[in-house]
């Protein structure tokens, strides 16, 4: 019998359906759309496990959908802006260019070789120009509309790196990327204003019903929507000098017995100067000046902080409190100054604790307090002047009202978002289309100079700033308005920029007109199902939904969120860890592919474990899933002379079959149900283990007559089609075995009837003390205990009964339960 090859078949199947252009999808076409997308790769060099498992996950989805009826599109692309093209290049003297685009070539190649249902023809590259000049046309929009601007910025500067570092990217202080240093730097950056989009981008979370809870919660999050109370404290002994301070808890205001500011705090320098502290204070703001700016790096630290020698005064009862520098605060939230309470707040306690300062009680609840913390919970006011003895829920409102009344205060929501930093400084990525003009200050690049082509051949030797900085013949230019030599932009976008409105592309990859078709993409978007990483949660996945209403505001499309139905796929870790190079748990696809097959590959990926979990690598398990490939292979090879595949068994003459054939077509119809639901759930690894447990039964099956091969054919035809959106090589060649001259790809998704579902049960007599009193239908493997349940929870037998205890129950198998009472 022949053998199953899998480089065989996988090779004449991918040539196949590329020379029939099987997976090309026509846009324009009317019926029921599904765009399926991945979280598309950074071209690294070679593809991981981790990539496997990602677009197995959203192939499988996408074929299922296509035998479902649906016009799938599913394209692939590459992120291709980034850092480690330029570190390539320093490391090794490779222009970047060369590096991504080789990188890509080698990936495409891999990626063929797992089957995916991609439309290679509508691939991006979000280095090359066609795709970025698009993104400099919408930055210029943006910033005519104010939606994009210039500040002078603090930022977590890596010094070996040359580069502006996002607060994640900074791990204990140090780089994320080298391990170096973290100072802090202020320069001009371009910012886009996502804060204006707080607001919705919270309250639009409501039509993420197919998000993960997780991922709504992580961005909830980060948004981090808070109300309280902005109050006015004075700076002692100044006529002029205030400080505005935001809290949740104005009903604490009398329990305020200091206050911290953030030792980057630009206010602070002055007014410390003269005073005996200035020194002190200065030394630990230069320290704290090194390091993160991360609140939950923040957070953790050891609490620390300096008096400044200046006090402020408490707007309600006029008490001087001392103001600490203080290493808690962060400089970017609220205002940077904060009410210390702490009988009320753990971590002003803790502070309060260390460097001696007062503890003041002002909220009791009616049950005694431990002693030696502080007090979170609500409760009533004491020591609070007219607002004692009130609850301060109430207290909240009636201290905030006063304030304002006096014009010390007012109610406001406070946001944890920030604007987006751009802005870097860095080779690999796309220009900034802007001139700085002495004449005429900032000037856009007009549109049809577009695109802003970033120069080739650029010299990178990882010290000093940007490299473009160095480029003469990019920076210098002649201003666009007055024609005055002028200087040219020279930071490069975040590469953030590119993967937030890539999706749109993909609908119109080789326009020359416009960044997309606005008919196309108000038809196709949103994206009905994305697939990607948890660690995209926040960032990349709320600048994507930033974008898409920025897109909106702009007119280039009338949709509001970009991604319908999102999955986070876990890691794929092996011996406990994530593979990494480091750990040396590597484990190459490549290898894999040649040694068992794509297939095997694929099946491994769904079956190991539930998308959403980690997947723990196992050598077993892989050669668990070939073996089960094996299996059906053996199986139905004997078949294809021998049977047709059938649609369906209902040519059948059912009243004919035989118990057992009965039973194995109900088994067949309740797999397609299950396996379809599982389908559907993405619950691939129970879908597959129903499909091992038909091809068990299936293996145990004997045909006897014109029935039962219409019943074995159907059988066939439908654990064929269910397995083709997770081996699809295999399916294609097992259906060309049976003579089937179309694409299985294609086939429909097998349907089950209802008619068909046999079930399989026994009439048992149920006795009280040998007297019939009623009878139970059971499924003949029923257990022994629940015919027993069923026997005395019966109706008639608890009439009978009349609350006699019973006490004995006698079952004689599929026959009789006697109840002696
Ligand atoms: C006094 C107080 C008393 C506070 C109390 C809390 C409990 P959310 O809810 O996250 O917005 N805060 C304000 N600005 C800060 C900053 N820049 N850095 C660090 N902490 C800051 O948090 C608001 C609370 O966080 C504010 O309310 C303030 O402390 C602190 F029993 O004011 B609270
Ligand atoms: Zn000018």
């Amino acid at each position: 019998m022949e053998k199953y090859n899998p480089s065989a078949i996988e090779k004449k199947w991918q040539k196949r359906w590329n020379e029939s252009k099987l997976f090309k999808t026509h846009l324009d076409k009317l019926g029921k759309n599904q765009y399926v997308l991945e979280m598309f790769p950074y071209p690294s060099g070679k593809i991981h496990m981790g990539h496997v498992r990602n677009y197995t996950i959203g192939d499988t989805i996408a074929r299922f959908k296509m035998m479902n009826g649906y016009n799938v599109f599913h394209p692939i692309g590459f992120d291709a802006f980034g850092m480690p093209a330029e570190n390539a290049a320093i490391a090794h003297n490779i222009e970047p260019k060369k590096w991504t685009l080789d990188n890509i070539k080698q990936m495409e190649e891999e990626l063929k070789t797992l089957g995916f249902s991609y439309d290679w023809d509508r691939e991006i590259i979000t280095c090359l120009p066609e795709y970025y000049r698009w993104e400099q046309k919408i930055f210029i929009e943006m910033y005519k509309k104010g939606m994009a601007y210039r500040k002078k910025s603090s930022a977590n500067y890596c010094g070996s790196c040359h580069t502006v570092l996002a607060n994640e990217q900074v791990v204990d202080d140090k780089c994320w990327r080298c391990g170096g240093e973290v100072e802090k730097k202020s320069f001009y950056q371009w910012f886009f204003r996502v804060t204006d989009y707080a607001e919705e981008l919270l309250s639009d979370m409501d039509q993420l019903k197919e998000w993960p809870e997780k991922v709504l919660t992580m961005q909830r999050h980060w948004i981090g929507k808070s109300y309280g109370t902005m109050i006015n404290f004075k700076v002692a002994g100044s006529d002029n000098q205030s400080f505005d301070l935001f809290t949740t808890r104005p009903d604490t205001i009398y329990g305020v017995t200091f206050i911290s500011i953030s030792p980057l705090h630009p206010k602070l320098a002055e007014i410390i100067k003269n005073n005996p502290q200035e020194k002190v204070v200065k030394q630990f703001a230069e320290r704290s000046a090194m390091g993160t700016t991360s609140e939950a790096e923040l957070a953790t630290r050891e609490k620390e902080g300096v008096f400044t020698g200046i006090y402020l005064i408490n707007p309600l009862n006029n008490e001087q409190i001392p103001l600490y520098a203080a290493n808690f605060v962060v400089m970017d939230y609220a205002t940077g100054v904060v009410m210390g309470v702490p009988a009320h707040d753990k971590r002003d306690y803790d502070f309060a604790k260390k460097y001696d300062i007062p503890i003041k009680y002002v909220i009791l609840p009616d049950f005694d307090i431990p002693k030696d913390v502080a007090y979170t919970g609500s409760g009533k006011l004491v020591n609070s002047d007219r607002f004692s003895r009130m609850d301060n829920k109430t207290a909240k409102n009636e201290i905030t009202k006063f304030l304002e009344n006096n014009k010390k205060g007012r109610k406001i929501t406070q946001y944890r978002l920030r604007d987006w930093n751009i802005s870097r400084q860095r080779y690999w990525g796309a220009p900034i289309p802007i001139v700085y003009c002495d004449h005429c200050g900032i000037v856009t690049i007009p549109e049809k100079e577009l695109p802003v082509l970033l120069p080739d051949y650029v010299n990178i030797t990882g010290v000093g700033g940007s490299p473009l900085d160095e480029v003469k013949s990019f920076v210098k230019i002649y201003c666009p308005k007055c024609g005055m030599p002028a200087r040219r932009e020279t930071d490069t976008f975040d590469t953030f920029v590119e993967s937030s409105w890539y999706f749109l592309r993909y609908l119109s990859p080789k326009s020359d007109t416009e960044p997309f078709n606005k008919t196309i993409a108000n038809k196709w978007i949103s994206v009905d199902q994305y697939i990607g990483g948890i660690e995209h949660a926040v960032m990349h996945l709320l600048y994507a939904r930033y974008f898409m209403k920025v897109l909106r505001d702009l007119g280039f499309i009338d949709k509001d969120e970009p991604f319908k139905r999102l999955l986070t796929q876990g890691m794929v870790i092996k011996d406990g860890a994530k593979m990494s190079k480091s750990k040396g748990n590597v484990v190459d696809p490549g290898k894999l592919i040649s040694r068992f097959g794509a297939d095997t590959a694929r099946l491994f990926s769904l079956f190991a474990a539930p998308p959403e979990k980690d997947l723990d690598w196992s050598d077993d398990g892989v050669a668990g899933s070939y073996r089960f490939l094996n299996r059906v292979w053996n199986l139905l090879l004997p078949f294809t002379n021998e049977l047709h595949l059938q649609k369906s068994a209902d040519a059948v003459i059912y009243d004919e079959l035989s118990h057992s054939s009965k039973k194995f077509l109900s088994f067949v119809n309740r797999t397609i149900e299950k396996v379809t639901e599982n389908m559907e759930h993405h619950h691939f690894n129970t879908a597959i283990s129903k499909l091992m447990e038909l091809t068990n039964e299936f293996n145990q099956y004997e045909i006897k007559d014109k029935n039962d091969r219409i019943v074995a054919g159907f059988a066939a035809s439908a654990l064929i089609k269910m397995l083709t959106p997770m081996v699809p090589h295999f399916c294609e060649e097992m259906w060309e075995k049976f003579s089937e001259n179309k694409f299985v790809s294609k086939a429909d998704w097998p349907n089950y009837n209802e008619d068909q579902i046999f079930i399989d049960q026994v009439n048992i007599a149920v006795t009280i003390n040998g007297k019939l009193r009623d009878e139970i239908q059971v499924s003949p493997d029923l257990e022994e205990e629940k015919i027993k349940l069923l026997a005395a929870e019966s109706q008639k037998v608890l009439r009978f009964l009349n609350g006699k205890p019973i006490k004995r129950i006698i079952v004689v198998k599929n026959r009789v339960v006697n109840l002696v009472a």
